[in-house]
């Protein structure tokens, strides 16, 4: 751990030491500069028409914008609009895939094909398409026009709502949030909540909620199934992380963003013979393909690609000086990085068109032939490797060896093996008392509080109460940097059940799911132990809860809310956008929860929120009568007849 004040990375201490010595300005820096508005911290301001922008009181929220509305209709439209928001960021990601999918599938894009024809199949049972005697193609094309709809549909009901479990499925009907079509939803909240539209906060937090689960139940699941199934289902595999994956003597090039559509291009050119022979034409050994971010989840969990770090080490790894060029897509993307890759040889390369920055190069990749795009984007890096600075460069020693890949097939593959694979161990541990429960902990970084501390002594408190953590996006990424993520990390950080269940499994305490997209694994591995038994019929029965500790995305905000929506009790850190006392705040943090299952958390400090989390799990454990250790006992014949 380091000892700077802005990090316990030691990696990205080293490399912001650097920075200041050079006298280049990074995010952590702003942080401190550009001091948050009180006001719109607490969301008690609108700016939604001209006759103000309204200012409300930010201590109790008194007051009222000139058309009348108060702060529980601001704070509400304010917050259903971050929900819009990241709803519309992780669909338009999957309606992108959605489009490429449908292409290769009929073989209209160079180097992309269905890869995996078990979980096409599997798609294709779960959605009612028939697949005996068809051919891939035809089934690929039926999944991929199946799961088009459901953007644009108009009446109905999204595909993956009647994955649910059941009594779900009921509470989401009775209150009237069950998405009709991914668009529609997004559009209509929109609508809603522009000046004179609706004007009630449940109201608006019910549409929120409907739009929210169009993202965890819609375009994240989709996006996550499809890539799946055409750059291949994660199982688990070793990798390395941290910036000292950078390599001195190698063309290094950095995949950053959020869509794999583009990753996945530049891996499969990066060891295209003519390519590194151009790589050694330029005094390299070779091409260096790093992931970070989301894009690079997708491609460490699928491929075991090595990955540099998150979100707040994007900058510093530019600052190595060995950087020949950052890739970026969509998504978590600073602009502050145009300006410290000027401060280096690094080619800072956009390359989609819904995201162009001012003083990047950009290189549009087309998604119908992404070999060539990714060959010209590797040709510049490799030119690039001529105009190393040498007296610039220092790469951190620092890697972390982890295992990754645990999608739900991996682990009931792990649980169960190849013939028996299913959830009933994780549930008779749950049940047994080995495993207290589970975690989701999620979600960003954020300069506004010490980068990755709050992830890591939260997940080191949940794995000593012998919770089994899963993670994805850049909480994942700062546990697997820390060793959280190997088989060992359970005899040095899990209590002794969850030790005893991972020692006998192989697997590590803490699970990496991969991206943001993939948050809706969790959401279906939550369904799979319901349908398993034994721990109630709701997902608001199992004893689990989810965190994002240092979140700073309105995508975060979005997945909040399909948690909540879904059943889960969910808190965040660093910072929420209500006033403590407003009827609105009431509403997200206690009262939602007799509508939807689910409620809202907020603490700053990691012990706080582990003990939010610790103690909601140990209530859920009392409903299911679970909470007690009960003595083994052998059945004999009168106790079977009384068995139904
Ligand atoms: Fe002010 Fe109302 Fe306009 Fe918002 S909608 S800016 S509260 S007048
Ligand atoms: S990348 S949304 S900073 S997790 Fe998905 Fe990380 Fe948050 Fe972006």
């Amino acid at each position: 751990m380091s000892e700077h004040p802005k990090t316990v990375s030691p990696t990205t201490a080293e490399l912001l030491n650097k920075a200041a010595n050079e006298k280049i300005e990074t995010a952590f820096d702003r942080a401190e500069k550009v001091k948050a508005c009180p006001i719109g911290a607490v969301s008690a301001c609108c700016k939604h028409c001209f006759m103000g922008p309204c200012r409300l009181n930010p201590k109790d929220g008194s007051g009222l914008g000139v058309c009348g509305a108060d702060i529980n209709t601001i704070q509400a439209r304010n917050f259903a609009r971050m929900v819009a928001s990241g709803t519309a960021s992780h669909c338009d990601h999957a309606l992108t895939t959605t489009y490429v999918f449908l292409a290769a599938a009929k073989g209209e894009v160079q180097g992309y094909q269905i890869k995996d024809e078990k979980k096409l199949w599997a798609v294709a049972k779960r959605n009612g398409i028939p697949t005996e005697g068809r051919s891939v193609k035809d089934v690929a094309v039926d999944v991929g026009e199946l799961y088009l709809k459901n953007f644009t549909q108009q009446e109905g009901e999204i595909s993956h709502i009647k994955w649910a479990p059941k009594k779900r499925q009921e509470i989401w009907r009775k209150m009237g949030v069950v998405p009709r079509g991914i668009q529609r939803e997004v559009m209509e909240l929109m609508h809603r909540t522009h000046m004179g539209v609706d004007q009630d906060y449940k109201n608006i937090i019910l549409a929120a909620t409907r739009t929210a689960l169009c993202d965890g139940w819609g375009g994240s699941m989709i996006a996550s199934d499809l890539q799946d199934i055409m750059f291949g289902t994660q199982m688990p595999v070793r990798s390395e992380i941290d910036l000292g994956v950078l390599k001195e003597d190698m063309v290094n090039v950095i995949i950053h963003g959020h869509e794999p559509v583009l990753a996945e291009a530049i891996l499969a050119v990066a060891q295209d013979p003519s390519l590194v022979d151009y790589a050694k034409s330029k005094g390299a050994k070779g091409i260096n393909v790093v992931g970070m971010c989301c894009s690079g989840a997708e491609l460490l969990v699928r491929h075991g690609v090595k990955y540099g770090g998150n979100f707040m080490q994007t900058e510093a790894a530019v600052i190595t000086g060995a950087v020949e060029a950052m890739v970026v897509d969509v998504q978590c993307i600073m602009q502050g990085l145009a300006e410290v890759a000027k401060c280096y040889h690094t080619s800072f390369i956009t390359t989609n068109p819904r995201c162009k920055i001012t003083d990047s190069t950009y290189i549009e990749f087309d998604d119908h032939h992404p070999i060539e795009g990714a060959k010209a984007i590797l040709k510049l890096a490799c030119d690039n490797f001529t105009k190393r600075i040498k007296d610039k460069v220092h790469i951190p020693k620092k890697t972390q060896e982890l295992v990754v890949g645990f999608g739900n097939e991996s682990i009931e593959y792990m649980l169960g093996g190849s013939f028996r694979s299913s959830f009933r161990p994780l549930n008779d541990n749950i049940i047994n008392g080995r495993i207290r429960g589970i975690a989701g902990v999620v979600g960003c970084n954020n300069p506004r509080v010490k980068h990755d501390a709050v992830h890591l002594a939260l997940v080191e408190e949940l794995l000593a109460n012998d919770i089994l953590v899963v993670q994805t996006g850049c909480s994942a990424t700062a546990c697997g940097k820390a060793g959280f993520m190997t088989p060992e990390a359970a005899y040095k950080y899990a209590g002794a059940g969850l030790r005893e269940v991972c020692e006998a499994v192989g697997i590590p305490p803490v699970l990496h799911a991969g991206s943001c997209v993939d948050n809706s694994r969790i959401l279906i591995a939550a369904c799979n132990i319901i349908a398993e038994g034994g721990l109630g019929e709701d997902i608001a029965d199992i004893p689990a809860a989810g965190a994002a500790p240092e979140y700073m995305s309105e995508k975060a905000v979005a997945i909040g809310q399909y948690f909540v929506g879904s059943g889960v009790f969910t808190v965040f850190g660093v910072t929420f956008p209500t006033i403590e006392g407003t009827k609105f705040h009431q509403y997200l943090f206690d009262e939602i929860a007799n509508d939807l299952g689910g409620k809202w958390g907020f603490a700053t400090e990691a012990s706080k929120i582990a003990a939010m989390m610790i103690d909601h799990i140990n209530q859920k454990r009392v409903a299911l009568n679970i909470h007690q250790k009960k003595e083994r006992k052998l059945f004999d014949m009168a106790d079977r007849r009384e068995l139904k």
